[in-house]
């Protein structure tokens, strides 16, 4: 059984549209600091996979704002956190920084190998390599294998990776559906707090990725 590891609830009913037998798997595994949402999801991923034992699905996502270099990015849980989502809506707004992105990385975890594609699948061979870099510098692709995460311990199992992202608008806080910052990100004239789950999942970060790791899961089970 597929296992979706996060503590969002909200994230798993997004994932449960994509996915035909997925569980949650409710395990707060721990996130490295890190400056790209691949190498926090692709630890996460091998630390759960040592967890769980079966195959495990991490999502790792952030909000992006074009105006902030990107602020709040991989911190984003902790921004909310701290913050709050209305407070960086304004704070966002007051700067006339109101370019936003959303992104979404899945991380997929079996302890097996890939088929290599569209690279090999990383190893103990790369260690000692600035994996952080690499990381960055497939930052950009829609599908690739994870390098690592600077850190020795969880390292080995294969991790593949797949992106997605959407731009939008930081808007006042509209809507009562989704969670996190949805009420603050408008897409095409709404927010995704004014979308039904299906609606969000048809154009956003996380649908996209979904879509990617869907196709290539089914081919692989
Ligand atoms: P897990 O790590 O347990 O999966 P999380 O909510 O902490 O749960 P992330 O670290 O991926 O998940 O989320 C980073 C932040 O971005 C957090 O504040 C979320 O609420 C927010 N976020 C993630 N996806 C979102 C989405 O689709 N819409 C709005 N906010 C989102």
């Amino acid at each position: 059984m597929l296992r979706y590891v996060t503590t969002n609830e909200g994230k798993v009913r997004e994932a449960e549209e994509y996915l035909e037998e997925v569980a949650a798997l409710d395990y707060d595994y721990p996130e490295i600091q890190a400056d790209s949402l691949e190498a926090v999801a692709a630890y996460g991923a091998r630390k759960a996979y040592d967890y769980a034992g079966e195959p495990v699905v991490v999502d790792d996502a952030g909000l992006y704002l074009e105006g902030f270099d990107g602020f709040p990015g991989p911190y984003s849980a902790y921004v909310e956190d701290t913050l709050g989502v209305e407070r960086v809506g304004r704070l966002a707004r007051r700067e006339d920084a109101t370019g936003a992105q959303f992104r979404c990385v899945i991380a997929y975890c079996d302890g097996d190998p890939f088929e290599a594609s569209p690279e090999p699948v990383d190893t103990g061979e790369r260690r000692g390599q600035d994996l952080a870099a690499e990381d960055r510098a497939t930052a950009t692709t829609d599908e690739t294998v994870a390098g690592g995460d600077g850190a020795e311990d969880a390292r080995v199992a294969p991790v593949k990776l797949f992106t997605g992202a959407v731009p939008g608008t930081i808007v006042e806080p509209r809507g009562d559906g989704g969670f996190g910052y949805d009420p603050i990100f408008e897409h095409d004239g709404r927010t995704f707090a004014e979308m039904s789950a299906a609606e969000k999942n048809a154009i956003s970060h996380r649908g996209r990725a979904l879509a990617k790791f869907a196709e290539w899961y089914q081919g692989r089970s």
